[in-house]
Order: structure tokens, then C-alpha cells, then sequence
């Protein structure tokens, strides 16, 4: 697990604790993460999925959905099965993205890949097997929830991942791979799908198991499509800034592929500073939360002052 304390918290407007949250949450999350998935026949696979599922990270998208189930006025318990799923989904992608046929990486989360562990063919199944199984476990495990609510956040989450997600925004960036001419709206398209798009589920999701209205759904994805292009960025930026030990994965490689990325068209400060701008506007559609909006305010400042 990633270290709440090498965690810098840089949000001046408030009191509010985001080391001593995200440790507790993380904590939290590990726990439910791992009895989610037990080890049985055959044992390969669970292995393979248990390895990458468990390797650590931020758990931020897990984090993000229960924070905002609890402002909506839910409950960690609401939410905990849909923050496994989508730490589920998001580590699936992660194994099918280090794939030789894809990006090709030998680290990630400060481990070897699940495909440099396992080979190519079980990791391609490993990550199948979580995707598939994120679907049941939000199903079969979710209590006191109604289950029309149920229905829109499969439904949602199935749109991150997919084509008009997840799927679309990786096509469009290989796509991209090795042209130097790549324009600032094919990049936007390829971060909003490649990375926004399951942020928003993380925060839309929290927010209607908690029974949000149309007006929160609006409001949460305003906020979560800004973080999510400020993540992106901040990512680009520590592509170039930070290490190999930092990151748990190789480091400048967008340099090395002579990727475009937002550093590379705006520059580190320009980019730094449209990041915060984004994280502004994010946090400004929380006002109508008040305090319950600690939790969301200090996450999207923590994404902008991470270096990791
Ligand atoms: C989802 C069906 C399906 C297929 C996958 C490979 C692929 C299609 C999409 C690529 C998605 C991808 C890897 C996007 C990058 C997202 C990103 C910025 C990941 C890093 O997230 P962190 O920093 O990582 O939160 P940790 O390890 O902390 O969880």
C-alpha cells in the first residue's frame, strides 16, 4: 500500500485532516478489498487477481465514490461493494494497459507486472476476471440500497468502461501513438475517456447510491470531470518529474515515445497552473455541501499536490 505519509496536503482553506482520512480509508478499503476475492479453484487465476488487485496504489477511486455516497447522505457500508468494484475495474485496466500489445511495462505499484509474473495469457484473463466480476460483486453484495438505484450505477459503470469510456479513450491514444502532431482536443478526448470518465463514475456512483438528485448528479459530474483532466495533467507532469520509486512505475516515458501530452504543449507551470484552475472550478460546485464537502475539497486538492 501507498503510504499515507508520503502524502503532501497542501489545502489552506481548511482544517480538515486528508492524511489521517486517507489513512483510515485506505485501511478500510484494503480490508474490503481483500475479502472480496478469496483465494479457491482454480487457484491460478485468483492468484493472478489477487496479485494486481492487492498490489496497493492510491486507492483513490474507491475513496472518491465513498466520500461522496456519505456528503449525498449514504453510508460506507452503501458504498463499500461499488468502491471495490471500481477498484476492481480500474486495476483490470491497468493489467490489460502494461500488456506488451499495449504500453508494454515491466512495473507497476512498485511490482512487477501482472503479465511479467503470470505471462501474457493469464494477465489478459486476470484482468477479464475482475471486469466480470466488479458486475456481480456490486450486484450480490450491496444492502439497503433500492435496486433502481442498483441498476443506474451498473449501468454507469458499464459506460466508463466501454467504448464511450475507458475502451474508446485507450483506442484514441494508441491511435496517437508516435505522431508529434496530436492537437489539445484529441488529447482532452483521449484524458476525459482514458481517465475522467471512471473518476466520474467514482463520484456519480457514491452519489446515487445515496439517492442524489439531478441536480447533485450535475453538479458531481461538473466536479469530477474537472478533477479528472486535473489528475491527467498532473500526470503528464510527474511523467517528467518524478521517479522511477516515486511513481512504482518506469518514468519518462512520454518523453521517450515522443508522446504530445499537456506539459509538452503548455509547459510544467502553464500546465500546473491550468490544473489548479480546474481543481477551483471543481470544488466551487461543492458550496452547496458545506462542511460535508471536506472530504471531496481536500481529495481534489490532494490530486493537484500529489508526487505519486
Ligand atoms: C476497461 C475493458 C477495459 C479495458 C481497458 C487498457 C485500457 C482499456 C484502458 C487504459 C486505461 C488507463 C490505464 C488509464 C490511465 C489511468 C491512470 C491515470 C492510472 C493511474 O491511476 P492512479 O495514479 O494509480 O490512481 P494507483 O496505482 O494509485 O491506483
Amino acid at each position: 500500500m501507498v503510504a499515507a505519509d508520503n502524502i503532501q496536503t497542501t489545502q489552506p482553506e481548511t482544517k480538515f485532516d486528508l492524511k489521517q482520512y486517507l489513512k483510515a480509508r485506505q485501511q478500510l478499503c484494503e480490508v474490503a478489498l481483500d475479502k472480496s476475492l478469496p483465494m479457491q479453484y482454480p487457484e491460478k487465476i485468483y492468484e493472478a487477481m489477487r496479485y494486481s488487485l492487492l498490489a496497493g496504489g492510491k486507492r483513490l477511486r474507491p475513496i472518491l465514490c465513498i466520500a461522496t455516497c456519505e456528503m449525498v447522505g449514504g453510508t460506507v457500508e452503501m458504498a463499500m461493494p461499488t468502491a471495490c468494484a471500481l477498484e476492481m475495474v480500474h486495476t483490470m485496466s491497468l493489467i490489460h494497459d502494461d500488456l506488451p500489445a499495449m504500453d508494454n511495462d515491466d512495473y507497476r505499484r512498485g511490482k512487477l507486472t501482472n503479465h511479467k509474473v503470470y505471462g501474457e495469457d493469464i494477465a489478459i484473463l486476470a484482468g477479464d476476471g475482475l471486469l466480470a466480476y466488479a458486475f456481480e460483486y456490486i450486484v450480490e453484495n450491496t444492502h439497503n440500497v433500492a435496486p433502481e438505484y442498483l441498476l443506474k450505477v451498473v449501468s454507469r459503470i458499464g459506460r466508463a468502461v466501454g467504448a464511450a469510456g475507458l475502451v474508446g479513450g485507450q483506442v484514441v491514444d494508441l491511435e496517437s501513438e508516435g505522431k508529434t502532431n496530436t492537437t489539445l482536443e484529441t488529447l482532452n478526448f483521449i484524458h476525459n475517456h482514458k481517465t475522467a470518465a471512471l473518476l466520474e463514475a467514482c463520484v456519480v456512483c457514491g452519489g446515487i447510491l445515496a439517492g442524489a438528485s439531478n441536480d447533485d448528479v450535475q453538479r458531481l459530474t461538473r466536479y469530477s470531470q474537472n478533477i479528472g483532466l486535473a489528475f491527467q495533467i498532473i500526470d503528464d507532469i510527474l511523467d517528467i518529474t518524478a521517479t522511477q520509486e516515486q511513481l512504482g512505475k518506469t518514468a519518462g516515458k512520454d518523453l521517450k515515445a515522443k508522446k504530445v501530452t499537456y506539459p509538452s504543449l503548455w509547459g510544467i507551470e502553464e500546465s500546473r497552473k491550468k490544473a489548479d484552475q480546474l481543481i477551483k472550478a471543481a470544488c466551487l460546485e461543492l458550496q452547496p455541501y458545506g462542511e460535508k464537502a471536506q472530504p471531496l475539497v481536500a481529495l481534489a486538492h490532494f490530486i493537484t499536490s500529489r508526487n505519486h
